[in-house]
Parts: structure tokens; sequence; C-alpha cells
């Protein structure tokens, strides 16, 4: 691109920016996400207006791609990345005007896996559609997801693993949910190459989710399904 056709995004209106700011994320440009979110704050819009119509909006697209084989995990986490540039500014402004999330998640690797790629892009695209993730990072013990559910009053607990030899591990965490007695508390979602439907189906899980995109549609729908059984 010469000079001439670069893009001032100050000198664009608020609608033509945020389609701007769209195909910026799509390209996964963490600048010039981050330099859209600093204008659209500078010209008076409010955090939250700012996360849901510009970041989510432009995820939502990434998500659609991603899960009709257009995008691919690289270019995913690159507008993941740029998304995450865009959150880091307004985290802290919308932990002071109170902005609603869809629901709370923690998620981690399973003991003696430590495999992240993609737990940490779950967790993004899960940020992306509007929930709050606690990331437990890998290498996780049944009493880290446990405790940090309690503690965080999670609505999700969703458990990654990438080898054959660690995914046995997931029953073991939600054994001891059941033996706790609040196993209904928690929404659980796995995930992970080596799994598939039916491992889920056996060790207990709500769900399992071949990949992010399916990862936010499931989440969404059982939270959407927790809400009609505790209004019920
Ligand atoms: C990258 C990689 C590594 C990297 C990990 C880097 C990192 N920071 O994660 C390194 C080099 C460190 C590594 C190490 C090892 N690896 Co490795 N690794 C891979 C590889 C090539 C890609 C994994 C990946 O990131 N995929 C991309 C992401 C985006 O896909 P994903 O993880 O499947 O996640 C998606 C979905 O599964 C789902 N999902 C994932 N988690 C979750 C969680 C939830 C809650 C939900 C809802 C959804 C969800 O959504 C994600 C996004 O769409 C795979 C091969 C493969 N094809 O999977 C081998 C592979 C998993 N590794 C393997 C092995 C054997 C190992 C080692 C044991 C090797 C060794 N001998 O040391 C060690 C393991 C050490 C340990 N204790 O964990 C084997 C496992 C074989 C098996 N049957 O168990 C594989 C399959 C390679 C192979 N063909 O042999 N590995």
């Amino acid at each position: 691109m010469s000079d001439e056709d670069e893009i001032i995004l100050s000198e664009l209106n608020d609608e033509e920016l945020v389609a701007q700011m769209f195909d910026d994320l799509y390209d996964g440009m963490k600048e010039e996400i981050e330099e859209g979110v600093t204008i659209l704050l500078d010209r008076g819009w409010p955090p939250y207006r700012v996360l849901t119509e510009a970041l989510v909006g432009g995820m939502t697209i990434v998500g659609i791609d991603f899960r009709d084989g257009i995008l691919f995990v690289p270019e995913v986490l690159l507008a993941a990345n740029a998304m995450k540039g865009g959150m880091a500014i307004l985290k802290p402004l919308l932990a002071e005007t109170g902005a609603p999330t869809i629901g709370k998640m923690v998620i981690g690797t399973v003991k003696g896996d430590i495999h992240d790629i993609g737990k940490n892009l779950v967790g993004m695209m899960m940020e992306g559609a509007g929930f709050e993730v606690v990331d437990l990072g890998i290498n996780n013990a049944a009493d880290a997801y446990i405790d940090s559910a309690k503690a965080e009053k999670a609505d999700i607990i969703g458990m990654s693993a990438l080898l054959t030899t660690t995914m046995p591990y997931m029953k073991v965490v939600i054994d001891t949910l059941v033996a706790e007695g609040i196993r209904d508390d928690y929404i659980v979602l796995v995930g992970g190459a080596p799994l598939n439907e039916e491992f889920g189906k056996a060790i207990g899980a709500d769900a399992y989710c071949r990949d992010a995109a399916v990862a936010v549609e499931t989440a969404k729908e059982w939270m959407t399904r927790k809400h009609n059984r505790m209004s019920a």
C-alpha cells in the first residue's frame, strides 16, 4: 500500500471506523485495533459499547470463518492477539463501569500436560464473545480447577488435554466435583485433539467441543439453559 492509500483511522466516522476495525481484527493488526479503541473512547463511546460493537462484533466474524474453514489457527491466533491489545485498554475501564458478562469460565490444561495453544485460543475466543475467563495455565490438578471455580464463582469449568495419557485425568476432576456434591453447580466443557464426543459423555462432561468456535457456541447455549433453569 502506498502512503496515499493509507487509511487514517481518526479521519473515519464512527461507522467507517468500526467497519475498518472489523477488517483490522480479521487481519490481526494489533496496533490498529488499539488505536481504534482509543479513538472510539476519545469520542465518548462507553467502554462496553467499544467492546461489544467493535471487538466482539469483529471477533464474531473471525469465529464464523474459523468454523467454516476459511481461517486457520495462525490467523485466529493473530486476530485474538489483536483483540487482546484492545481488551487490555478496555479492561480497567470496564472494571470501573461494571460491564455485564455473559458468564465466567475457569480454563486450564490438565495435570501432566503442557500443551496450551488450543486452550489459549479457546480462552481468547471466549473473552471475545463476552465471557470472563480465568486462565489456570497448564498442568492443573483437580484442586486447582475446583478451588478456582469456587473462588471465582465460575459458571463454566473448561479442561484441555492433548495427550491420550492425560485425558483420563479429566474424569478425576469431574469425579471430585461429584464427590463434593457440586457437579451440577458448573457447566463442564472439555476439549483437545485426542478427545471426541463419546469420551466427553463417558467421563460425565456436559459437552466436548471440537474447536474454539464450537466452544463459544456451546458455552452460550449452556448459559442460556442455566439461566432458564434458575428462573424456572
Ligand atoms: C505444539 C505441540 C507441542 C508443543 C506444545 C507447545 C504449547 N505451548 O502448547 C510441545 C513441543 C511443547 C509439545 C510437547 C509434547 N507433545 Co505435543 N504436540 C503439539 C502439536 C503439534 C500441536 C498441538 C496444538 O497446539 N494444536 C493447535 C491447537 C489450536 O489445537 P488443539 O490443541 O487441538 O485445540 C483446539 C481443540 O482441540 C479445542 N480445545 C482444546 N482445548 C480445549 C479446552 C476446552 C475447554 C474446549 C472447550 C476446547 C478445547 O479448541 C482448540 C482450538 O480450536 C500436536 C499435534 C496435533 N495435531 O495435535 C502434538 C501432540 C499433541 N504432542 C504429542 C506428544 C507425544 C508430545 C510430548 C509427549 C512429546 C515428548 N515426547 O516430549 C510432549 C508432551 C509434554 C507434556 N507433558 O505435555 C502427541 C500426542 C500423542 C498422544 N496420542 O497422546 C501429538 C498428537 C503429536 C503426535 N502426533 O505424536 N507438543
